[in-house]
């Protein structure tokens, strides 16, 4: 960065202070990810220096006939991935990509089943603040209070009561396998659109770790960072007979101008998914969450739904240990260990201060660690909970998550 360094020092400076919190930390949020050096350098490119409203051979400005090729094999990537009809990869991130296929496929008012954001869905399935709770009606389905996972006889009641024009399947905070054929059996039964959000397991998804709704459901979205390791953006994926009004409501619909660099990062980051190694990873993402759930359940966490299938989990430490998940957060901030506060499933808690905390193993998995590490990094939450008012033993700790993270390299930090 020897222009940055010279042209801006403030930013290269904040810049090179993130680099060592990246380094020196021990990275839990389960959304985050560390992309390649490839995909660093392609975001990086100058690519983002073109126009090209449009789509490949359809495009309003001269010049994008190299665009054209990035962008054509992000899509021919993306379908062998997986194994979709249509995609496209211009949506901007996770949220535009489902504004584009509310707008697609409702006229504001119709009726949606979503997965409360409150019991693991997310904000744009349908929170009253959000654009989705605002211009849809959102019909919410949870969780079963004993189990903790979703109830499929109690969404079939609720879908054939409510007859929903859409069923919405997909979350952010849920950490067991969701029916995607019984999604389909009970929408197809009131003759409702199937739309899934695989944000968070898309990298498990094109691993074929874990089951894809993309034979079964009529669209599916995806943001292309966290489990897929792709740069920050989304992707709609849909049956070839949704193709234009999704395409039409991404471009004029909603956005203008594609970001052409960061669509040809997404085309990297696809060719690095294709390839064995990427299995390999995922493979080892879950292996590692489920150590970590293990480890954590060996000191006495209680872990929501018992487990986790996936590579995130929610750890309900108000109720293990009396500590909320915003103390829990800003403690473990404090040793260097990042992770997000969030709600369980029926919290008496509000919000900004749950009971819970999400934990995810995507990033830390691309550091190089193994189930072993999972051990250590248990303790290592454990005792920050434990010591939380104990700034001498705080300061002992922060020292314990840097040296063990510095055994491991992250991709793109020297
Ligand atoms: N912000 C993402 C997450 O953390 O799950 C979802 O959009």
């Amino acid at each position: 960065m020897i222009h940055l360094k010279k042209s801006d020092p403030k930013i290269y400076k904040i810049i090179k202070a993130e680099e060592k919190r990246q380094k020196e930390g021990i990275e839990l949020i389960a959304s985050e990810n560390y992309v390649s050096p490839a995909v660093l350098e392609t975001m990086g490119s100058v690519l983002t220096n073109k126009y090209s409203e449009g789509y490949p051979g359809k495009r309003y400005y001269g010049g994008n006939e190299i665009i054209d090729q990035a962008e054509s094999l992000a899509i021919t990537r993306a379908k062998k991935l997986f194994g979709a009809e249509h995609v496209n990869v211009q949506p901007l991130s996770g949220s535009p990509a489902n504004l584009a296929v509310y707008m697609a496929l409702l006229q504001p008012g119709d009726k949606v089943l979503g997965f409360s954001l409150d019991q693991g869905g997310h904000l744009s399935h349908g929170h009253p603040m959000n654009f989705s709770g605002k211009l849809y009606t959102i019909i919410p389905y949870f969780v079963d209070k004993k189990t903790e996972i979703i109830d499929m006889d109690e969404v079939e009641k609720i879908a054939l009561k409510e007859k929903p024009k859409m069923i919405l399947a997909g979350f952010s905070a849920y950490s067991k396998n969701m029916d995607w054929k019984r999604f389909k059996k009970i929408a197809d039964k009131i003759n409702a659109l199937t739309f899934a959000d695989i944000a968070h397991i898309a990298g498990l998804i094109a691993a074929k770790l874990i089951d894809s709704p993309i034979p079964y459901f009529d669209v599916v979205t995806t943001t292309t960072h966290k489990t897929l390791r792709g740069p920050r953006g989304g992707m709609i994926m849909c049956k070839e007979k949704f193709a234009s009004a999704i395409d039409k409501a991404i471009f004029p619909g909603i956005q203008g101008g594609p970001h052409d660099h960061i669509n040809a990062a997404k085309a990297v980051a696809f060719g690095e998914a294709l390839k064995p190694s990427f299995k390999t990873y995922s493979a080892q993402v879950m292996k590692n969450a489920k150590a970590l759930a293990g480890a954590l359940q060996k000191r006495n966490y209680r872990i929501i739904s018992g487990g986790t299938d996936n590579h995130l989990m929610l750890v309900d430490v108000f109720g293990s240990r009396g500590v909320t998940g915003k103390e829990a957060e800003k403690a473990l901030e404090h040793v260097g260990i990042s992770i997000n506060k969030n709600m369980i499933p029926f919290d008496s808690r509000k919000p900004l201060d749950p009971s819970g905390i999400r934990l995810g193993t995507p990033a830390v998995t691309t550091r190089g660690a193994k189930e072993k590490h999972m051990e250590t990094i248990a303790d290592l939450i454990d005792k920050t909970l434990e010591n939380k008012d104990n700034e001498t033993k705080l300061k002992k700790i922060a020292k314990e998550v840097k040296t063990f993270s510095l055994q491991f390299p992250v991709p793109g930090i020297k």
